[in-house]
């Protein structure tokens, strides 16, 4: 068979569908990831493994917008232990630095193995002779090694979304060679950063009798490629929005509304990882330096609603909105809010329009895999102004090397550079932003999905 010709498919915790509210119908969840690879699953026939998204349902195959869809079911119990427990109590932290502390339980673990085996399964139910079965994410580690024992026939893709840690902080987890093997089911083993893919390799190599060679990792008597890959954004779809009258006009209308003061935005989930409250911290301390500028900026903090009911999110946003009314009671007056806070998802025009609005972007996670908000808004600004203050710990440090670089531990030195970037002279901010936006231009969602489908042909 023509490698050009492999079929693909995809398998992730998540179809790329979801239930239309109150209806039976689909809709496609929004987003890069779905959108850059359906052309590639259109083509080929391609099809999607994965959760649809309702917990104790068992739902046929079927097909959208020209995609198979083929639902794994979990169970709610499985919710609990599987997802919040292992994917999200033991893993999402400890891939993240530790800042939170992960937690170990052996009855998470098990639904790990369980549903990985189930969705393995059905992966190689779904791939005929010589596709390529492209694995998503820390939810599906085991899923290459299991679908290697059935269909050793087939090319095998692995892509972490997510930072891989360092070894000294992976090795904390008890089931540590048990994941590192299941990920070395795969032929190709894609990384978001050079950091991640370091960082795997020294643990391959630590846990199991992995060897390195370069971008090669030899284990057993096979030979597993290592790509570093970092995921984009539909870059030429972002510009489209931000030149939409529903955008532009909205845009004016909310710096009508903040009375052309200076707007600093975050935009991020609501999650522990991104470092929200000390950005909240740092601008307190910005009002605290310059008590005669008080009246002069804003500060808006959009937060998506995430993992809602789990324990850590659940404190982190207490805590968050307690800030928030300390800097209000503490700065405030009427006629003046410093810090405008909204907790719900928006729709992308409005997205953007927020993104329009800001004359500085601070884009502050702990740790991130990458960080699709700071290429958002780089994409959005055509006209070269705009100021993006970036974590040095977000995977997209790596390539946006032209923004104003911060560690988002540090209050004072964030607040330092909220100061040089509200400030930040004309010329220095569009040389800065034209070179982050020739990257976006260049590196786009497509592209990535080119160069992670190409390899796995190779
Ligand atoms: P996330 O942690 O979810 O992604 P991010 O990459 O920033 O983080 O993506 C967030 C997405 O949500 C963006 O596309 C953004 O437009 C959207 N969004 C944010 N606020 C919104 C709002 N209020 N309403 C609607 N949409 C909103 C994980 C990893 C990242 C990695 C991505 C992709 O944690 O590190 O970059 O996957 O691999």
């Amino acid at each position: 068979m023509d490698t050009a010709e492999k079929r693909i498919v995809v398998v992730a915790n998540r179809l790329p569908v979801r239930r239309v509210e109150g209806s039976t119908e689909w809709e496609t969840s929004p987003g890069g990831l779905v959108s850059s690879l359906t052309p590639f699953l259109q083509d080929r026939d391609g099809c999607w493994v994965g959760w649809a998204g309702v917990a104790d349902e068992e739902i046929e195959n079927f097909s959208h917008d020209g995609i198979e869809q083929r639902p794994v079911p979990i169970s709610a119990e499985e919710i609990e232990d599987y997802y919040y427990g292992f994917c999200n109590g033991t893993i999402w932290p400890l891939y993240h630095d530790a800042v939170r502390t992960p937690e170990f339980h052996r009855h998470w673990w098990g639904p790990y193995e369980e549903v990985n085996r189930r969705f393995a399964r059905e992966a190689a139910w779904s791939v005929n002779p010589d596709d390529i079965a492209w694995v998503q994410d820390y939810q599906l580690q085991l899923v290459p090694g299991y679908l290697r024992e059935q269909r050793p026939d087939v090319t095998i893709g692995f892509y972490l979304h997510i930072p891989f840690p360092p070894v000294e902080l992976f090795a904390q987890l008890p089931w540590r060679t048990q994941i590192i093997e299941g990920i070395l089911g795969a032929d190709v083993i894609a990384f978001q950063t050079a950091l991640g893919l370091a960082n795997f390799a020294r643990a391959a190599q630590r846990f199991t009798s992995a060897r390195r060679r370069g971008k090669l990792l030899e284990y057993g008597d096979r030979t597993i490629k290592l790509q570093r890959a970092p995921i984009a954004i539909d870059t030429a779809h972002f510009a489209a929005l931000a030149q939409s009258p529903l955008a532009v006009t909205r845009a004016e209308a909310l710096r009508r509304e903040v009375h052309d003061r200076k707007v600093i935005l975050g935009v991020d989930r609501l999650d522990y990882t991104k470092g929200i409250d000390i950005r909240l911290r740092a601008f307190e301390t910005l009002l605290e330096r310059n008590p005669r500028r008080e009246n002069e900026f804003v500060f808006i903090q959009v937060a998506v609603p995430s993992r809602e009911g789990v324990g850590q999110y659940t404190e982190m946003r207490n805590r968050i909105e307690q800030i928030v009314g300390h800097i209000n009671g503490r700065f405030g007056h009427p006629g003046h809010v410093p810090v405008h806070y909204l907790y719900r998802n928006l729709p992308q025009d409005e997205l953007v329009a927020y993104y329009l609005l800001a004359d500085v972007m601070a884009v502050t996670p702990l740790r991130d895999g990458m960080n699709l908000v700071a290429k958002e808004y780089v994409a959005t600004r055509l006209d070269n102004t705009g100021v993006l203050l970036l974590s040095e710990f977000t995977g997209a440090a790596e390539s946006l090397s032209q923004a104003l670089l911060v560690n988002p531990h540090d209050v004072d030195g964030l607040s330092g550079a909220l100061a040089e970037a509200v400030d930040l002279p004309g010329a220095d901010m569009k040389k800065r932003m034209v070179a982050m936006r020739r990257y976006v231009k260049r590196n786009d969602i497509y592209d990535w999905a080119r160069r992670c489908l190409g390899e796995l042909r190779a």
